[in-house]
């Protein structure tokens, strides 16, 4: 008799609907959860991290839509309102799964939703989700030897500080975020609302090879930001504890320039490494957050990524074709003293792009996109 099923998605990433939004398949994933919430067992609903996109989610100041890096939690509730009614149809289907007590439904932080961590914002969610008792926020989920975690944290870059979550900013509370969450938001939103289709494009190598124009942009600002954020930014807003000097990622960066070693998002390694009791106990590890399809099975033991929800494309260098990359889930079957994972692909009919026709013009694309997943609340 099966006693439980626990479903693992991540790297969602819904927003606000907006140029800035790259989730559009809604009606994958509500057909998903509507089809879970009929089973006759327990189920565990696991939403492994970046299930909304805060970061790169505008909020409204004086009638306008902006981003800050300075995040309180009204900021956030405002964001989350967003969110809320360009993603609507997901919170319905999520309200029915919860509605029977036998299913449960656990959002695991991630980096891009690291504002699930005010209070406010969870209790907002659970309102919107008919205040049922079976949600649950949290870092990690470790029950039956299935161990599942977004993975923020082992990547240098992105992860944050679970010790202080909060910073006093003037009078406020703001997030403690990442130090490239602190950057994308406040100097990098503007070119993603320029280019709002290229991050959809992987891999990266190979997106850069044939458009050279924004390799230039990009890297040319992430250097002068770099610089700024060691020699001048500690300076120039003192009193701005946003602004911190990244001695760690300073240390890093030339540990790794001398050991010649580049892999800086590898994070199994890092996990493996740093939770080595963890991964011992468990059968099966669900990580998120790299966006890249990854199973490793060795002796009894399983890692697995089962890859981003979000609207992403292979790049095919030869061809200068997009490839649609397909939506995957984890299925875990507990039963007696058994336990059985499959990776499943959701079945969605996509079509392949033109690369050269998609980068002409970003935003014909990315309603294209939508609608073809038939995506059609939002702000565009
Ligand atoms: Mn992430």
């Amino acid at each position: 008799m099966v006693q439980k099923e626990v479903i693992v998605l991540g790297d969602v990433e819904m927003g606000a609907g907006n140029l800035t939004d790259d989730f559009i398949s809604d009606n994958a994933l509500c057909e998903l959860i509507d089809e879970l919430e009929k089973r006759a067992h327990n189920v565990d609903l696991v939403l492994n991290g970046d299930i909304f996109d805060f970061l790169k989610c505008p909020y409204f100041r004086n009638n306008q839509l902006s981003y800050t890096r300075h995040v309180t939690e009204e900021i956030s509730l405002s964001k989350l309102n967003l969110i809320y009614k360009a993603h609507q149809r997901v919170f319905y289907s999520l309200r029915k799964f919860v509605k029977k007590r036998k299913n449960k439904l656990y959002f695991i932080i991630g980096n891009h939703d690291m504002d699930l961590v005010f209070k406010e914002i969870q209790n907002k969610i659970r309102e919107f989700l008919g205040k049922k008792r079976n949600i649950y926020f949290k870092h990690f989920y470790n029950q039956d030897k299935i161990y599942i975690e977004h993975g923020q944290q082992y990547d240098f870059l992105n992860r944050f500080n679970k010790k202080r979550l909060f910073l006093k900013h003037k009078k406020d509370i703001i997030l403690n975020q990442s130090w490239v969450s602190f950057s994308l938001m406040s100097k990098f939103m503007d070119l993603k609302e320029q280019h709002p289709f290229l991050e959809r494009i992987t891999p990266r190598p190979s997106l850069m090879d044939l458009h050279k124009d924004i390799v230039k942009k990009l890297t040319w600002r992430g250097i002068v930001y770099f610089l700024k954020s060691t020699f001048y930014y500690p300076f120039r807003y003192f009193f701005d504890p946003t602004y911190f000097y990244p001695r760690e990622l300073v240390k890093d960066f030339y540990r790794r320039l001398r050991k010649a070693h580049y892999d800086l998002d590898n994070i199994i390694k890092v996990f493996k490494l740093t939770k080595r009791r963890t991964y011992k106990k468990s059968k099966i590890v669900v990580l998120g957050h790299i966006h890249e399809k990854f199973i490793e099975d060795k002796r009894g033991r399983v890692i697995i990524h089962p890859g981003s929800w979000r609207d992403e494309y292979h790049l095919d260098k030869e061809s200068r074709k997009l490839i649609p990359i397909p939506k995957r889930y984890v299925q875990i079957i507990v039963e007696d003293e058994n336990i059985n994972y499959q990776l499943i692909e959701y079945p969605l009919k996509r079509e392949e792009v033109s690369f050269d026709k998609a980068i002409k013009n970003e935003i014909a694309q990315i309603k294209k996109a939508a609608f073809e997943e038939g995506f059609t609340s939002g702000l565009i």
